[in-house]
């Protein structure tokens, strides 16, 4: 049913389902912004939910250059604890469908680029292949000094926290607040949120930017917009649908 604006549809109801199926299936390019919420059914705490705290400490107050300047060993104490957690964790059947969703629109010969916030991998893991991660990867280090990047697989970490041959540092190699996104991968955001025809906004907050802000480009562009989330976010004004509920539930009924 829509709702009063005529553009809003509330509920994964079926007719919601099957309008954004549709809209999938004409669509030659489509664009996804994934957020933490992605893989919560994977059983890894998202950010900000009633979860998300570990020893008490908010993301924001662990995921900065100054924390990690002045405790490296518990910003990597923090990271080993997530690293331990994705170790075990496996993709859930959103992951899946968001992959089957590449596969099929690269089939017939469309676009589908999966923008994830996320750092655990598990769109690798469940088949996706074009990727663009905007905030790194946990599973790569880089070194203070020389810059060096190497995958580090161990978990837990073999030492704590984690020196580069030179003998320096090493960080893990992900975007922390106030630090500026890899360039290529905003670029390569941006390009597909311009070109997509429908933009896909899962399991985010929408509150960190610049990533929530590309619902909006691609809203600019001429792209219709479809949230899934169990809650309200703050893109609920710029949403063609709402699909509300977990992503592991709704994704695969996309397909
Ligand atoms: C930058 C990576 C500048 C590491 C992360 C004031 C206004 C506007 C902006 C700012 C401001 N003050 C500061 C800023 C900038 C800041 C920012 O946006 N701050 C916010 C807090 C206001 N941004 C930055 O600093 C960025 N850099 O701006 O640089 C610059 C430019 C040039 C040169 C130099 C500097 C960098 C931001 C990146 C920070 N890194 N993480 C790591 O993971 O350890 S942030 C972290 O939180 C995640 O990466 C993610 O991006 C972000 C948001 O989290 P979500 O993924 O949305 O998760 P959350 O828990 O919030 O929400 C989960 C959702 O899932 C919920 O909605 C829930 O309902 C839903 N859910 C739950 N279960 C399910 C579900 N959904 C579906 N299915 C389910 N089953
Ligand atoms: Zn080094």
């Amino acid at each position: 049913m829509l709702g009063s604006m005529g553009r809003v549809q509330r509920g994964p109801a079926t007719d919601v389902v099957a309008s954004l199926r549709e809209a999938l299936d004409a669509a030659s390019s489509i664009a996804a912004l994934t957020g933490a919420g992605v893989s919560a059914e994977s059983g890894i705490p998202t950010f900000r939910g009633a979860d998300g705290l570990w020893r008490q400490y908010s993301a924001e107050k662990l995921a900065t250059p100054e924390a990690f300047e002045r405790d490296p060993q518990l910003v990597w104490e923090w990271y080993d604890w997530r690293r331990t957690l994705i170790r075990k964790a496996q993709p859930n059947p959103g992951h899946v469908a968001l992959a089957e969703l590449e596969e099929r629109k690269t089939s017939q010969g469309g676009a589908f680029t999966l923008v994830t916030q996320n750092v655990d991998s598990l769109h690798d893991r469940a088949g996706s292949r074009k990727i663009v991660k905007l905030h790194g990867d946990i599973w790569l280090v880089r070194c203070v000094t020389c810059g060096r990047v190497e995958r580090n697989d161990q978990v837990p970490l073999a030492s704590l926290p984690p020196h580069c041959r030179c003998g320096a540092l090493q960080r893990p190699e992900v975007v922390w607040f106030g630090e500026a996104l890899p360039s290529l991968a905003w670029e390569r955001a941006m390009e597909a949120s311009c070109r997509a025809q429908v933009f896909l906004v899962i399991g985010t907050s929408a509150r960190v930017y610049p990533a929530a802000g590309l619902a909006q480009v691609a809203r600019q562009a001429g792209a219709r917009v479809a949230v899934v989330n169990p809650e309200p976010t703050e893109l609920e004004g710029l949403a063609d649908w709402a699909l509300r509920g977990p992503s592991g539930e709704i994704l695969p009924r996309l397909l």
